[in-house]
């Protein structure tokens, strides 16, 4: 993929921005900011993102809206990760976790048909916020040195096209590699959605990216986008 890449030094959020010109914009514009200061992850959550990490969004134009996207940035980011020797894990649907912490999350929106907005923020050489230090980490504080950010942006894409490219050739290829590295399956997990909680065992990720849990009383299959899941 060729990216054309368009540097910020702040904006609100790049998701933002890249849907705003998205229409306009031929598929692989990336948006990169510096900071950011409404970065937001899923249903309006806040996402701390201060100078020295990787803020991005990429505009997409698949064929066909997919939900299953969300995991091409998962495995870019994990993928990018061990190229600098650190080992990360899919924490189902979109958040990638290294021992116990979750360095990184995808936030994917867009418009049915037109494009999609592929957001991904990852920890690099940011300070993470003191409420955030029980839970978050950057790829800093595991190796005790600062990485050059524009190397790190560089492995993430290229990551990226490589995974994207994977996904619109045949999308079960993506669902075994998110098999492959994710942290649950086996797990004990508790998912909380809007109506309530289930718990059980987190048992495969089907065809279709959801999630199967067996409560004990049969096997539940939880449709990612609207659930938040944390291992017990
Ligand atoms: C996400 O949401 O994990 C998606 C985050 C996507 C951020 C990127 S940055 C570039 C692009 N532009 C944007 O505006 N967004 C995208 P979610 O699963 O809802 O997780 C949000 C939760 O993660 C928050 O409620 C916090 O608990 C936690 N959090 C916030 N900032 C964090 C950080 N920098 N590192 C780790 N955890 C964080």
């Amino acid at each position: 993929m060729e990216w054309k890449i368009i540097r910020l030094d702040e904006v609100d959020s790049t998701n933002e921005y890249a849907k705003g010109i998205a229409p306009s914009s031929p598929e692989g514009t990336v948006v990169v900011a510096k900071r950011q200061t409404a970065g937001k992850g899923r249903k309006g959550r806040f996402w701390a993102s201060p100078e020295g990490g990787l803020w991005v969004s990429v505009i997409l134009k698949p064929n066909r809206s997919d939900p299953r996207l969300v995991f091409v940035g998962a495995l870019a980011v994990v993928d990018a990760l061990a190229d600098f020797g650190i080992r990360g894990w899919i924490k189902w649907p979109n958040d990638v976790w290294v021992g116990g912490k979750k360095i990184a999350g995808i936030l994917t929106e867009g418009k049915a048909g037109k494009f999609v907005v592929m957001g991904i923020g990852l920890n690099v050489n940011n300070e993470i916020p003191s409420d955030l230090r029980e839970t978050a980490t950057s790829m800093r504080a595991i190796l005790g040195k600062r990485l050059e950010l524009n190397e790190v942006t560089n492995r993430v894409l290229d990551h990226l096209g490589r995974w994207y490219k994977i996904f619109q050739r045949n999308p079960l290829k993506v669902i075994e590699a998110v098999k492959e590295r994710t942290i649950l399956i086996n797990r004990e997990v508790k998912v909380i959605h809007s109506d309530g909680e289930i718990s059980g065992t987190a048992v495969d990720i089907l065809e279709d990216g959801s999630l199967l849990i067996d409560t004990g009383e049969g096997k539940v299959r939880v449709v990612y986008g609207d659930v938040s899941i944390r291992p017990i």
